[in-house]
């Protein structure tokens, strides 16, 4: 048995959100716990795609993703959300939507050279010639969470050890 709970992923592009979010997923899985993942594929792609990277379309996307994250947190999953969810203020109006102890936000603190390093779709390379704008991180911004519950230093920790720091976390909160 579990309590249900959204993990929310916070941090740039190539920080590895999706990465840990489908590993702690696959990890829930494994021990009996319901859960699911809330990420680009399955809602920029969707519920979504009528939205683009301007600050007041990035607000609407981690609204409405909340709202989604709500109902699967009511009907009783962890949820996981990777997003890069850059603003603050929409981090915690979705916090907000939340009872204290169900909301986790997990701040991917990763150094930008190192992100832009990976640059795993080629996407800050376009970026940085001014092909995609409005690109967090260099054209756009990304603002830090103050109070995160949970930070994870991924271009110092392993996919294992990060998700060992996660599940040390639920289980010290007895949510697993
Ligand atoms: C940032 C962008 C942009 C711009 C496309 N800025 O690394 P990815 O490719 O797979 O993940 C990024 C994803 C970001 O979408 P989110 O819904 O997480 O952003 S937000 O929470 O800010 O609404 C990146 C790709 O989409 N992408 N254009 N301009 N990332």
């Amino acid at each position: 048995g579990h309590k249900s709970c959204v993990l929310w992923f916070t941090g740039l592009s190539g920080s590895g959100k999706s990465t840990l979010a489908n590993a702690v997923d696959h990890m829930l899985f494994q021990q009996g716990s319901q859960s699911y993942v809330l990420d680009g594929d399955n809602v920029r792609h969707g519920l979504n795609s009528d939205l683009s990277f301007r600050d007041e379309d990035r607000k609407e996307n981690i609204r409405r993703i909340g709202e989604v994250a709500k109902l699967f947190v009511d009907s009783g999953q962890i949820v996981s959300s990777a997003f890069i969810s850059p603003f603050r203020e929409d981090r915690d109006l979705v916090r907000n939507m939340f009872a204290n102890e169900e909301f986790i936000e997990i701040f991917l603190n990763c150094p930008i050279q190192v992100c832009e390093d990976r640059d795993p779709k080629g996407l800050y390379k376009k970026a940085r010639k001014g092909e995609i704008l409005h690109f967090t991180g260099i054209s756009s911004p990304y603002e830090r969470p103050f109070y995160p519950e949970i930070i994870i230093e991924t271009n110092n920790l392993s996919v294992e050890q990060s998700i060992s720091k996660i599940v040390g976390y639920l289980k010290d909160k007895e949510i697993l």
